[in-house]
């Protein structure tokens, strides 16, 4: 069984503007460049019977490229917890009927729909300690931060392995958009 998500790869000149906010920190772990992404959907632990029928779904999802703008921070879940400093993603036309094309593939393919929002998001670091003083100072800081725009020409299905260290996330397929 793997544990899977489906996800949006951020280019160089992006995943550098990120990397730009990353200032070492006790208690803060940063997300390690080639882990940047934006999750489309998450799938949980799937058997292999399941993953090829989602892999054959996902083949066939029909989506245009389109841009998609990186900017804003935030936290998850909330700043009176915070535990995942985030940047986002301006919610677009393009980026949310991938979404949803995704959504509907996995279900179709036999998963149970998800049932919450959709908050597109690069997960910048998890928090290990509530500095909660240092958040609001970061997010007041760079509430106007902008890490630039790009075009998402393609999709990809990636494993995940929990490791003491962290996850490490390897990228099992991709999948062009060209409707
Ligand atoms: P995150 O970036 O906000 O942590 C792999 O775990 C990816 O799937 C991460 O990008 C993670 O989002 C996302 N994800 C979404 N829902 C998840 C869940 N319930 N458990 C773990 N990861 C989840």
């Amino acid at each position: 069984m793997a544990r899977l998500f489906v996800a949006l790869d951020v280019p160089r000149p992006v995943r550098r503007k990120l990397l730009g906010l990353m200032k070492p920190r006790p208690g803060v772990r940063w997300v390690r460049e080639e882990q940047l992404h934006l999750t489309l959907r998450f799938l949980g632990h799937v058997e292999e019977a399941m993953e090829r029928a989602v892999r054959e779904r996902l083949d066939a999802v029909q989506a245009a490229p389109f841009s998609l703008r990186l900017g804003g921070t935030g936290v998850f879940p909330g700043p009176a917890r915070p535990r995942v400093l985030w940047v986002g993603a301006h919610a677009e036309a393009g980026l949310l009927s991938l979404q949803q094309a995704v959504e509907a593939a996995v279900v179709d393919a036999g998963l149970p729909p998800e049932n919450r929002p959709f908050h597109p998001h690069v997960t910048l670091a998890r928090l290990q300690r509530p500095d909660t003083a240092w958040i609001r100072a970061f997010l007041r800081d760079h509430v106007d931060f902008e890490a630039g725009s790009f075009t998402v020409g393609h999709f990809a299905l990636y494993a995940s392995t929990l490791r003491p260290t962290g996850a490490v996330y390897e990228r099992l397929a991709d999948f062009p958009l060209n409707a």
